[in-house]
């Protein structure tokens, strides 16, 4: 058997720099499962089928990543797929803390899933969805920061059009 990761977030949406980090996952692990889960912090913008149908069309070219979604733990759901990693990115030094916590309390629930960090590309080092939603909501140009179906789908969340 290979060697099988998940990539869990929120997706809400899925931005350039998710995406950097699930196209690096998948060149080192031979099949990556992107989850979408519940963060109980954040109140998203977008439905899960949503989120899901917005990565699926960006990762087509991808032939070992997957998208899936799934309610409760994330060492639940990587057990249920047989994945021994979490892929998750850093960015600055104020992500730390928070993946620090989540990945020393994932490590107590489950210590034979180990979890991998992948440095941000410098190019999308402070990028994330709040930011896009933010620039999105007034209107602001995000043509740099998430794929063009990801601009159209924000643009009618907060258009209607
Ligand atoms: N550059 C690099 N990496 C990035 C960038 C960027 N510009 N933007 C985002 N990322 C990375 C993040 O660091 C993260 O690793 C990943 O992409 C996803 O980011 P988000 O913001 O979409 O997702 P989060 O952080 O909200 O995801 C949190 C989870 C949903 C994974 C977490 O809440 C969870 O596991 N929930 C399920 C319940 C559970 O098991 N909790 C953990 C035990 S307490």
């Amino acid at each position: 058997m290979g060697s099988i990761a998940v990539c869990p977030g929120s997706f809400d949406p899925i931005t350039y720099g998710h995406l950097d980090i699930i196209k690096r996952g998948a060149k080192v692990f031979d099949m990556v499962y992107v989850v979408v889960l519940n963060n109980s912090a954040k109140h998203p913008l977008f439905t899960v089928e949503e989120r899901m149908d917005l990565i699926k069309e960006v990762i087509k070219d991808l032939p070992n990543v997957r998208v899936d979604q799934f309610s409760g733990l994330l060492v639940d759901y990587a057990k249920s797929v047989n994945a021994n990693a979490i892929i998750r990115g850093l960015r600055a030094v104020s992500d730390f803390e928070y993946e620090m916590q989540i990945t020393s309390m994932n490590r107590v629930l489950n210590e034979n899933i180990e979890t991998f960090f992948i440095m941000t590309n410098n190019q999308y080092s402070f990028l994330s969805s709040s930011i896009v939603k933010e620039v999105a909501k007034y209107n602001g140009k995000i043509s740099e920061l998430v794929p063009p179906l990801v601009e159209k789908e924000l643009h009618k969340k907060f258009y209607r059009e």
